[in-house]
């Protein structure tokens, strides 16, 4: 809550986000929920699928909430009002959680387990891995609705699930940090990292086909 508080202090950012503090505490406080729901709801499956397979599809599961700077921030790029309001109805991205799988088949096993369930309720689906970016950017990302339970209500929550093998994931890291962190931007480093993103793939094709190749033994 710090950061809402040196927000305030920003001369750009209108005094009306006063009165907004309490409604975008609560508003966080139900993505905070939200994660916990889905993040339960994959600890579950990989569990129960543990005990069937005798093996585990989630290698690890990450969850965050967005800054309220990287809200504030994303708002003003798209001109949007700086209310809760605005955030619950623009943004899907503000719970995010992101579940690392061993095999590319193990993503759409995931993702098929956990959109069938009745609660869940699908609002957009971006296969990334089928359909990689121009960069080589490869990941399956689900915008879903999920409820939570409240004192006196139920609400359903936005929540952004990204499904990544660990090779998608150790590109997307690394490319993150060159491009973002050192501020690179020249043609060489992007045709590199796309490059490596094609290298990457061709990894997690082949370990997934001496995964085939070794159960059928
Ligand atoms: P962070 O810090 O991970 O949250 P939208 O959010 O819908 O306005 P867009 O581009 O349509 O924007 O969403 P998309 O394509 O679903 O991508 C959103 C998130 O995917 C990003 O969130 C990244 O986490 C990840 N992502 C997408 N493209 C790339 C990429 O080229 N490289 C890497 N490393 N990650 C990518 P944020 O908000 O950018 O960051």
């Amino acid at each position: 809550m710090e950061k809402i508080v040196d927000l305030l202090k920003d001369t750009s950012i209108p005094r009306f986000i006063d009165e907004e503090v309490r409604p975008f505490r609560n508003l966080m406080l139900e993505y905070r929920c939200a994660l916990k729901e889905v993040e339960t709801k994959f600890d579950v499956l990989s569990d129960e699928f543990s005990l069937k397979y005798n093996r585990n599809p989630v290698e690890s599961i990450k969850t965050r909430l967005k800054s309220p700077n990287s809200i504030l921030g994303k708002l003003k790029r798209k001109n949007l009002p700086l209310k809760a309001t605005s955030i619950e109805e623009n943004l899907n991205d503000v719970a995010g959680i992101r579940i690392i799988c061993s095999f590319i088949d193990d993503i759409y096993d995931l993702v098929s387990m956990f959109t069938r369930q009745d609660d869940i309720k699908v609002i957009e689906v971006k296969d990334y891995i089928k359909n990689p970016k121009e960069n080589g950017y490869r990941s399956l990302h689900l915008i879903i609705e999920v409820p939570i339970f409240l004192t006196d209500c139920t609400k359903n929550v936005r929540v952004e699930v990204q499904f990544r093998t660990i090779a998608m994931d150790f590109w997307a890291s690394l490319e993150h940090e060159i491009k973002y962190k050192k501020n690179v931007n020249s043609k060489e480093v992007y045709d590199e990292l796309r490059e490596l993103a094609t290298i990457n793939h061709n990894l997690d094709v082949r370990m997934q086909n001496l995964r085939k190749s070794v159960e059928l033994k």
